[in-house]
């Protein structure tokens, strides 16, 4: 980065220093991951430059044989990863992907169901605050109250009772698989669109890990950020079907010129994807957030939905007076570890307090850590936690926590250029 240092000291300075902050923090956020250098290439790359508005051979500008590549690559290389009959790769984010759907499949104030957000749903699921709860009229469904995982036969009856001309499954913080043949017998019964967004879960899926909802669904939406682990980003695949309305309401319906430098690094995350080292690092990610989980579990911390299938866990402090996932977050970020607070179901806070923390595996598991860090990681998030007013106590663990990081170097070329 000698260039930047030049031109931009105080923007170098904050890069390196955020290098740093990634290198000797435990990031545990479960939306975030550490891309390759490939892919930081490509998203860094010359790309960036090209207007590309419209689609490969069909561009509202010339000279775009060299991004076509990239994204005729990025589109076939989706198709095989995750065995769709058509993707669309240009959504700048999971937002955009999600709202080029709704935009596609409903009319405005068309009946929608999501699950809500304090149950692990996502803003773009219908909250109220959200276009998509404003512009449609979407009704929330919700955990059971005592196993916290989703009844799908109350799913059903309340289809029946909505009849939803669209039902949205996916989740930013729900730790178990999802059943989508049972999301679709929902749909079926009452005539409704099934979409779901796998934006946490595409990894696993791509993997063969978590079941896929490509033969059920009309239309799958991702993040291409999180265990995925590519550049930042939004995808949408959809049946055949779907193809043109969709492609037509990307772009020009909410967008104008791709990111084609972003499509480029899009491409190369889906190769690194095909890769038995990445499905192989699936595993260890779930491996990792079990054993995180059961750890916690056996240091008395009550698990949502009473621990993991996936790459993610939420702690709920629901009934332990005074603590707050506000609180825990602030303390944790004290000692090195970063996660964030969460809602967890029937969390009586406000969503900037909450009562709980959503804790992931697939950033510190593409470090190199395994089972032996997650027991490690176990006892300082519960440390952090026990000495949550004492500041000292926290500065300790963090001291620990950078010996651990050391030995699972990050970024070391990119730091070292500081
Ligand atoms: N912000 C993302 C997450 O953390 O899950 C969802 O958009």
């Amino acid at each position: 980065m000698s260039y930047l240092k030049q031109v931009d000291p105080e923007i170098f300075k904050a890069i390196i220093e955020e290098t740093d902050r990634q290198s000797n923090g435990l990031e545990l956020i479960a939306s975030e991951n550490f891309v390759s250098e490939a892919v930081l290439e490509a998203a860094g790359g010359i790309m960036t430059n090209k207007y590309a508005e419209g689609y490969p051979g069909k561009r509202y500008y010339g000279g775009c044989e060299f991004v076509d590549v990239a994204e005729d690559l990025a589109r076939e290389r989706v198709k095989q990863l995750f065995g769709c009959e058509h993707a669309n790769v240009q959504p700048h984010s999971g937002s955009q992907a999600n709202m080029a759907v709704y935009f596609t499949a409903l009319k405005l104030g068309d009946k929608v169901m999501g699950l809500d957000l304090s149950h692990g749903g996502h803003l773009t699921h219908g909250h109220p605050i959200n276009f998509s709860g404003i512009l449609y009229d979407f009704t929330g469904y919700q955990v059971d109250r005592e196993s916290e995982t989703i009844d799908y036969d109350k799913l059903i009856a309340k289809a029946k009772e909505v009849k939803p001309k669209m039902i949205v499954a996916g989740a930013s913080a729900y730790p178990r698989f999802w059943d989508f043949e049972k999301i679709r017998r929902a749909c079926d019964e009452v005539g409704a669109i099934m979409m779901v967004d796998i934006a946490h879960i595409a990894g696993l899926i791509a993997a063969g890990l978590h079941p896929s909802p490509i033969p059920y669904a009309d239309f799958v939406t991702s993040t291409t950020h999180k265990t995925l682990r590519g550049p930042r980003g939004g995808i949408v695949m959809c049946k055949e079907q779907y193809a043109v309305d969709l492609d037509r309401t990307v772009m020009p319906g909410i967008q104008g010129g791709p990111l084609m430098h972003v499509i480029a690094a899009k491409a190369v995350a889906f190769k690194e994807a095909m890769t038995d080292e990445f499905k192989q690092y699936q595993g260890r990610v779930i491996e990792n957030a079990k054993v995180l989980a059961e750890t916690l579990k056996e240091k008395g911390y009550h698990l949502v939905a009473g621990g993991t299938d996936t790459h993610l866990m939420l702690i709920s402090f629901i009934d332990v007076p005074k603590v707050t996932g506000k609180k825990v977050e602030k303390a944790l970020e004290k000692a090195g570890i970063t996660v964030n607070k969460n809602t967890v179901p029937f969390d009586p806070e406000k969503p900037f307090v909450t009562s709980g923390i959503r804790i992931g595996t697939p950033a510190i598991t593409t470090r190199g850590m395994g089972v032996e860090e997650m027991k490690q990681i176990a006892d300082f998030i519960d440390r952090g936690i026990q000495n949550r007013r004492n500041d000292e106590a926290l500065a300790e663990i963090a001291k620990e926590v950078t010996t651990l990081c050391d030995k699972f170097p990050l970024y070391r070329e990119r730091r070292q250029e500081g």
